[in-house]
């Protein structure tokens, strides 16, 4: 890509990108021979991408391809069976959840499972901790610790201060961080609280004027003074799985180990005599809501891959269609 420089997309708006280097901040638009080339929404850049532009002038720039992508996080569409990119080359994701009314475990594993499928590592934000008691806290962090035991987990307060100094270090020079959650949760707050100033609106869900409506709206990336880099995002209703099956295993690694000493070896984990799964479900070795949760999700996925699956063998028919229509023409003499 000789004679183009790179930069990072940080801001997604409709249409358009804002994209940025160490010599500036362009806004730029992608090439129509791009546009003509993209198969899917997954070929358009997107927050986090490493881009070939060349600058039209000081205020705007083309981009020209984007880089291999090293890791990319990604949900199904609400009600169609499309994926959306949310953001990539991500370090670590944030999943924030309120301890308030937003609180369930469910969602949180929905998250890692989209993390975990593009090769990030999830990490666990507790914000509002002011709203509780400490004896109800403990509880709740019992409840996460024994869910799940190998994911880092930071409580915090914006009001109290409360976790700011240890996300503070958590957070390496040069890592991209990504804050996931439903509206609401304070990740904007958090992230104000990061950069030591409130450059992000942010707003009272008691004065949102309908329930669900979100304060920010687009995805952008901010950079912090030790050096790291966070994208915050508009809160998400529905966190669908695409076809998320790699990461399903990794996340229930321990189901994952089970069903190799199963019988069959195209155990489902329900009724099967034999099955490793049923039997530590039984012994209460596994927890039943995280069995459930994982047949849940492994349900939703194999269904995404079906309906890609028969939506391309339509395509195909349709494909044949044409062709056969076309020769059909020629044949008429038109
Ligand atoms: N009590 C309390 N309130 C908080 C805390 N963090 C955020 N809030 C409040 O929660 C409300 C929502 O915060 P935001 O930061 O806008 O939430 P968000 O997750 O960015 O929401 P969207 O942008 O819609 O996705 C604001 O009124 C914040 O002041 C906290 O630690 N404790
Ligand atoms: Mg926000
Ligand atoms: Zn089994």
């Amino acid at each position: 890509m000789d004679g183009f420089s790179v930069a990072r997309v940080v801001v997604e708006y409709k249409g358009a990108y804002k994209v940025k280097n160490m010599s500036g901040e362009w806004m730029a638009k992608i090439t129509g021979k791009q546009m003509f080339n993209a198969l899917s929404r997954e070929d358009y850049p997107a927050v986090g991408d490493w881009v070939a532009i060349s600058e039209t002038d000081k205020e705007r720039a083309v981009i020209h391809r984007a880089l291999p992508r090293r890791t990319m996080i990604k949900r199904k569409y609400s009600g169609r069976n499309e994926t959306q990119i949310i953001a990539t080359n991500i370090d670590v994701a944030f999943v924030v959840e309120s301890v308030d009314r937003d609180y369930n475990l469910n969602r949180f594993e929905r998250y890692f499972c989209i993390a975990s499928d593009g090769g990030i590592k999830p990490a666990i934000l507790l914000n509002k901790i002011d709203l509780i008691s400490k004896e109800e806290l403990d509880f709740k962090l019992a409840q996460i610790k024994n869910r799940f035991s190998n994911i880092d987990f930071i409580p915090t307060s914006i009001i109290t201060n409360e976790g700011l100094d240890e996300l503070k270090t958590y957070m390496a020079k040069g890592k991209t961080y990504c804050f996931l959650g439903s509206s609401g949760v304070g990740k904007s707050s958090l992230i104000n609280k990061l950069l030591g100033k409130n450059i992000i609106r942010t707003e009272n869900i008691g004065l949102r004027t309908n329930r669900g409506k979100h304060v920010t709206t687009s995805r952008e990336m901010y950079f912090l003074e030790n050096g790291s880099i966070v994208i915050d995002n508009p809160g998400m209703r529905e966190v669908g799985i695409t076809d998320a099956s790699v990461g399903i295993d990794n996340l229930f690694d321990e189901i994952t180990l089970l069903a190799k000493k199963c019988k069959y070896v195209d155990c489902t984990h329900i009724q099967e005599p034999g099955c490793e799964v049923l039997v530590a479900l039984e012994s209460g070795k596994l927890d039943e809501n995280k069995y459930l949760n994982y047949l849940n999700l492994k349900k939703e996925a194999e269904h995404f891959e079906m309906t890609k699956l028969e939506k391309r063998e339509k395509d195909r028919q349709f494909g044949k269609f044409i062709k056969k229509a076309k020769k059909q023409l020629k044949k008429c003499g038109y």
